[in-house]
Formats: C-alpha cells, sequence, structure tokens
C-alpha cells in the first residue's frame, strides 16, 4: 500500500534525488493556458463568461455574485459549519493580528533616516477553488491576512458550480464559500474559476478591477496562470499538492500517525504522504494499520492511489540527526514530530510550511483551527518561502530622509563609489547640489 525508502547507514549526498515526491508539469499546462490569459486581455468580461461555459459549463449573465446571494447563502448555511467557521475567523485572527508589523525609524547618522513604513497592497483578489475541493476553511485562510494586513479592496474568486438547481445556487460558487465570505465581511466575490479567473485579475474586466496581487491555492491551470502572469500581478506561491511528513520515533502512535497520512491522502490521489522513522517496529505497525483505516474512510480509493503513488512512501533513518536531515531536505509543506521530547527535536527543523509538535497537533487540526494559516508552501518550496500570513499583503517602504548637513557628510562616499562604478552621474546629483564644491 506503501512503499519503503531504506535510509539507514549513511545519508546520499543529495536526499532530494532518492525522496519521494509529486512532479507537477506546470510548464506542459503554459501552452494551454496562455490563449485563454490573451483572451481576458484582449475581450475582458465576454471572454470571462465564454470560458465559464466551455470549462465550467456555466452560462453567467455576470461574473458578480450579487450580494443578495451572499446573504441567502449565510441564511442557509448549517448552523453547525457556521459556529465552526465563526471559531475558525475568531483563532485566526488573533495569530494573524499579532504579525502586523509597526514602521521603524533607523537614524543612521545624525539628521539621517531610514523609515520601513509598511504598507498594504491596494487591492487583491483571493482564489478559492471548487470543483471536487470546497473549502470553505481556505476562505478564511486567505482572507484574515489580508484584511488583518488592511487591504483596502478584496475580491473573492471560486468557480461557478454546475450540476445544482438554481435554487440550490447553481450556476454560482459552492454556497458555504459564498456564506463564508459573509461571515468574513467580503461582498465581492465572481463565479469565476481557473486560468480565466487569474487573467481577470491580472488583466481587469468591465465587470472586475484589476488586482495587484492574487493569493490562493488552485488547480494546475491556475499554478500556470499565476506562473505566466507573475511580474504584471503579484501571487503568492503556486500552491502545488498537498503533502504531510512524518518524524517519528519508536513513541508515536501508529494510530496517529497512519491516520495523519491518510488525512492529508483524502486531498487528491497526487497528495504526498511521508513518513520518516527510526523505528521498524512503528512503520511496520503503521503499515498493519493502514489497510483497516483506509476501508474505512469515505475516500477510501483516492487515499489509496496517493498512498501508493510514488510521491509517497517511509523512509527509514538511523537516527533521528538523519531523520532531521531527511525532512529538512524534504521540506514538506506540513511537518509532524511525533518523538520523544517533540518540541526540541522541532526546534531544529530548518524547512518546513508549518511544524505541529507532538501527539496533539495534528495537520488537520491546523487545517481549519489551530489559528495558524494552512496556505503553505508545497513541493520543496519551504525551503526559501513561508505560507500566507500578514506580511503577504504588505510591502515594505524605506522612506528616506537626510539633510543638507547629513548628505554632505555622505558624499565623499557616494562619489567614490559612483567612481567605482564608471557611474559619474550620480556622483554629480550630489555635488550639484554642494555648487560642486565636493571633490569627485
Ligand atoms: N491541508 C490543506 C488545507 C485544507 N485541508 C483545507 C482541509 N481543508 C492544505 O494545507
Ligand atoms: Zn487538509
Amino acid at each position: 500500500m506503501i512503499s519503503r525508502i531504506d535510509l539507514r547507514g549513511s545519508l546520499p549526498g543529495d536526499l532530494r534525488d532518492v525522496l519521494p515526491r509529486a512532479e507537477l508539469d506546470v510548464e506542459a499546462a503554459l501552452e494551454k493556458v496562455r490563449p485563454i490569459c490573451e483572451e481576458v486581455r484582449h475581450r475582458g468580461a465576454a471572454a470571462v463568461r465564454e470560458l465559464t461555459a466551455k470549462f465550467d459549463g456555466v452560462e453567467l449573465e455576470r461574473a458578480r455574485v450579487p450580494a443578495a446571494e451572499l446573504d441567502r447563502a449565510l441564511t442557509a448555511l448549517d448552523p453547525r459549519v457556521r459556529a465552526a467557521l465563526e471559531e475558525s475567523i475568531r483563532r485566526a485572527r488573533l495569530v494573524h493580528r499579532d504579525q502586523r508589523r509597526t514602521d521603524t525609524v533607523t537614524n543612521v547618522v545624525p539628521g539621517g533616516t531610514v523609515t520601513e513604513r509598511w504598507v498594504p497592497v491596494g487591492r487583491v483578489g483571493l482564489y478559492v477553488p471548487g470543483g471536487r475541493a470546497v473549502y470553505p476553511s481556505s476562505v478564511v485562510m486567505n482572507v484574515v491576512p489580508a484584511q488583518e494586513a488592511g487591504v483596502p479592496s478584496l475580491a473573492v474568486t471560486s468557480p461557478a458550480q454546475a450540476n445544482r438547481a438554481q435554487a440550490d445556487f447553481g450556476g454560482l460558487p459552492h454556497p458555504t464559500i459564498l456564506a463564508a465570505c459573509a461571515l468574513l465581511g467580503v461582498d465581492e466575490v465572481y463565479a469565476v474559476g481557473g486560468a480565466q479567473a487569474v487573467a481577470m485579475f491580472a488583466y481587469g474586466t468591465e465587470e472586475c478591477p484589476r488586482a495587484d496581487m492574487v493569493t490562493g491555492p488552485g488547480n494546475i491551470w491556475v499554478a500556470a496562470a499565476k506562473r505566466l502572469l507573475k511580474g504584471r500581478i503579484g501571487i503568492d506561491s503556486e500552491a502545488g499538492p498537498t503533502e504531510i511528513a512524518i518524524l517519528a520515533d519508536e513513541t508515536a502512535d501508529p494510530v496517529h500517525v497512519a491516520a495523519d497520512l491518510i488525512s492529508q491522502a483524502e486531498h487528491d490521489v497526487i497528495a504526498a504522504s511521508v513518513l520518516v522513522t527510526t523505528s521498524t517496529a512503528l512503520a511496520d505497525a503503521v503499515e498493519k494499520e493502514l489497510p483497516g483505516q483506509v476501508a474505512a474512510t469515505r475516500h477510501a480509493e483516492r487515499v489509496t492511489e496517493a498512498l501508493a503513488g510514488r510521491q509517497s512512501g517511509i523512509v527509514l533513518v538511523s537516527d533521528i540527526e538523519d531523520g532531521l536531515e531527511v525532512v529538512d531536505a524534504y521540506a514538506a509543506e506540513h511537518l509532524e514530530i511525533q518523538t520523544a521530547d517533540a518540541a526540541a527535536v522541532a526546534a531544529r527543523v530548518r524547512n518546513a510550511g508549518a511544524i505541529f509538535v507532538g501527539p496533539y497537533a495534528p495537520v488537520s487540526l491546523g487545517d481549519y483551527m489551530a489559528g495558524s494559516n494552512h496556505v503553505l508552501p508545497t513541493g520543496g518550496c519551504a525551503c526559501h518561502s513561508s505560507g500566507l500570513s500578514v506580511q503577504t499583503f504588505l510591502r515594505g517602504i524605506h522612506v528616506v530622509d537626510y539633510t543638507r548637513e547629513a548628505l554632505a557628510e555622505a558624499a565623499p562616499y557616494v562619489c567614490a563609489l559612483a567612481d567605482a562604478e564608471d557611474l559619474p552621474a550620480h556622483g554629480a546629483a550630489i555635488r550639484a547640489r554642494f555648487d560642486w564644491n565636493i571633490p569627485s
């Protein structure tokens, strides 16, 4: 059901070559996505409507969801789900509010200051997947950091659902997504998905003003459109399939480990579940535990395929030191530490999107209710990127303020470096302010 990689003894030079990982061919999708983006660029709202009819099977009268439908979705929301979403929002706000930054003023020299001013992005488009994956929790994870960052203009888009009766929100994004938007106070919502949604935000249409940035996970077409339009529009990351890695020793409970591996495999047949362990006894027990739990789960077929895929596996290591090297090389989106002294082991991890410490912090807590963000770097990008946060939606602008005296003091240094770079006009811009009295 799940393959094994034995790395006991010495670790290979480049661990990344031997560790399981899904390969998502975003490059190949680029060619298909390019004409879609061009259509939206040149023909705006009409192209968005046509592409939605073609790809989602929905004839949109207009892309924007009427306010009354948001209210209706909130009224229709199951009270149990409403209470859970409200609590999820409350916890996420606590964490993300603490991420806000205050401006810093540095007195570099007498009369010379540099202030770093944190300014929110002006307008952001948040993509929320639809289709098989209907994630109102992702609405929370995108919207809360943007709101806490102070983004003044915020729009959500999510694919229109075909195959539902109109009374049942047919032709609109999933009602739970609409309700989550309403709970969060987001009133600008579009029923557009795929590459055309990213293009709509990047270029703007008659219906949707262009945005400065687009964030949120999506399928391969969304990832390809983000790659193509990056630069024209800011992006977070190109989210790939979900990953969980678990670093565990003999103290871990195989029932929990198996359940957690299954929990993320549930997302997608290409989701990755990786166990890194020092204990063959644990590896055996998890392997024994998996079939029963998989058989009992609703999405058994999808889970089986994900666990059997080459992106998943059990990696055996000699000791925790090697285990740490392996998980750092893997740089998982989610990393659980289920070892003795888990907090101390977790403190030594350098690469992960988020770390879940000990037996009572499973990834599914983080997916919904820990207060942490669940939009995290995948595909090994955790070695250079972070998950979504308030910081994602802020820009630090340096404000430089020097007096005449402070500039005079800096002038010879500027001129020396300008000369060294053969850029004498740079020096001249300083000298001009002192009647050319500063020697070049
Ligand atoms: N584990 C997913 C997020 C999610 N899980 C949404 C359930 N719903 C990627 O971090
Ligand atoms: Zn999940």
